[in-house]
């Protein structure tokens, strides 16, 4: 594709913190941000002088006919370092840019929404567990996935109205329940509407290196590595779990192996392999998770999202495309989610998050109409 123009923007994201959204040939896109990010991530920092940067990126692209992996081959030189140090978000809001304008190719398979209902941890809440996730494994259709999550995240609230505070950087409810207690109560209202229930325990963010513990404030609970693989197993029995992200801090393989040995579910891969196709061979190797996170920003580039999304799919690992809980409107995971046949997504169910799943609401309309016969992934559960 020819790059006819290219512009940066200084733009905000739902956290009201300063982003970047790109423009190249008519086509936006705008970095996310995470606010559990894991140490391994691509750098996601806002340049200050942002004018600096897009007067020497248009020097060096505008009028030139390249591909994605020489566009993102290019950006990765100027930048000149592993982790994007120099350009931080303009290096995703650019990449995604240049796959909106060049488009993006639509398979009919669509994606398992995994919705977080009730939250906590990183993102505000009083649980030490950050997301309580519903996925609606029996859903025929997006709209109906779509729908079952929304009335699970409404009964919920009308329940359990008495303890429920508001909502949290993900438009997740925050209660005053603890965390056991959220757990039962959710698996009550998920199974009367076909859902299961998830976690990403963003383990990370609990982890106390001094103490070597998992820290539970809500529930005065403080777990040895070992102490938290018994509880994770409890958990994922007593509740009948589906998914559990992140069960321990981002770099201990040997414990997410052996919770994926224990149990047949969807252990996931987040903080843990940050997207990037080294740190998930070594769990490949080591036999740690079954399942990981697919998050653009963490890696930096759609080239290498793209490429860790293969090695996932040829190693059995399924792949989870998610938001980032500093949000846009930008729908640009859901076109890679159709484009690439990812057969779950994560991007909440309320607030911001709704114009990714309505984009493939849409989607799925308009295949309907035009008889392309739109349908639901394998999710192989
Ligand atoms: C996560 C994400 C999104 P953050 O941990 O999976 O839910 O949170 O963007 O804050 O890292
Ligand atoms: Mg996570």
């Amino acid at each position: 594709m020819e790059i006819k123009d290219l512009s940066l923007y200084t733009t905000i994201n739902s956290r009201t913190e300063k982003t970047v959204t790109a423009e190249i040939n008519g086509n936006m896109a705008t970095a996310p941000s995470g606010a559990s990010a894991g140490s391994h991530e691509a750098s996601a920092f806002v340049p200050e002088k942002i004018e600096d940067i897009e007067n020497e990126l248009k020097e060096l692209f505008v009028g030139k006919d390249m591909s994605q992996l020489e566009f993102d081959q290019a950006l990765r030189e100027y930048d000149g370092s592993e982790k994007l140090d120099k350009i931080g978000s303009v290096g995703i809001a650019l990449s995604l840019a240049y796959k909106q304008a060049s488009g993006f190719e639509k398979s009919n398979k669509f994606p398992y929404p995994i919705g977080n209902a009730v939250g906590g941890g990183e993102h505000g809440g009083n649980t030490a567990i950050q997301e309580f996730l519903v996925l609606p494994v029996e859903a025929k259709t997006f709209k109906e996935a779509v729908e079952i999550n929304s009335k699970i995240y409404r009964e919920f609230k009308e329940r359990y109205a008495s303890k429920i505070l508001g909502m949290n950087d993900e438009g997740a409810l925050v209660t005053r329940m603890d965390d056991e207690e959220t757990l039962e109560k959710l698996c009550k209202v998920a199974d009367k509407h076909g859902a299961r229930v998830g976690l990403d325990v963003a383990a990370n963010e609990i982890w106390d290196e001094e103490k070597e513990k998992y820290v539970y404030k809500a529930m005065g609970m403080e777990l040895s590595p070992k102490q938290q693989l018994k509880f994770m197993e409890k958990i994922i029995d007593e509740y009948n779990l589906v998914y559990v992200e992140d069960p321990f801090h981002e770099d201990d393989y040997e414990m997410h192996k052996k919770l994926t040995i224990e149990t047949g579910d969807l252990i996931v891969g987040d903080d843990l392999f940050v997207t990037n196709k080294k740190r998930l061979q070594t769990g490949i190797e080591e036999g740690s998770c079954n399942s990981l996170i697919v998050k653009p920003n963490q890696v930096g580039l759609v080239t290498d999202t793209y490429e860790t999304v293969e090695k996932a799919k040829k190693n059995d690992y399924i792949p989870v495309i998610s938001h980032r809980s500093g949000e846009t409107c930008d729908t640009s995971i859901s076109s890679m989610a159709l484009e690439k046949e990812i057969p779950i997504i994560k991007a909440g169910i309320a607030d911001i998050r709704i114009a990714k799943l309505n984009k493939l609401l849409l989607e799925w309309d308009k295949m309907e109409r035009n008889n392309l016969k739109p349908e639901m992934a394998e999710l192989g559960l």
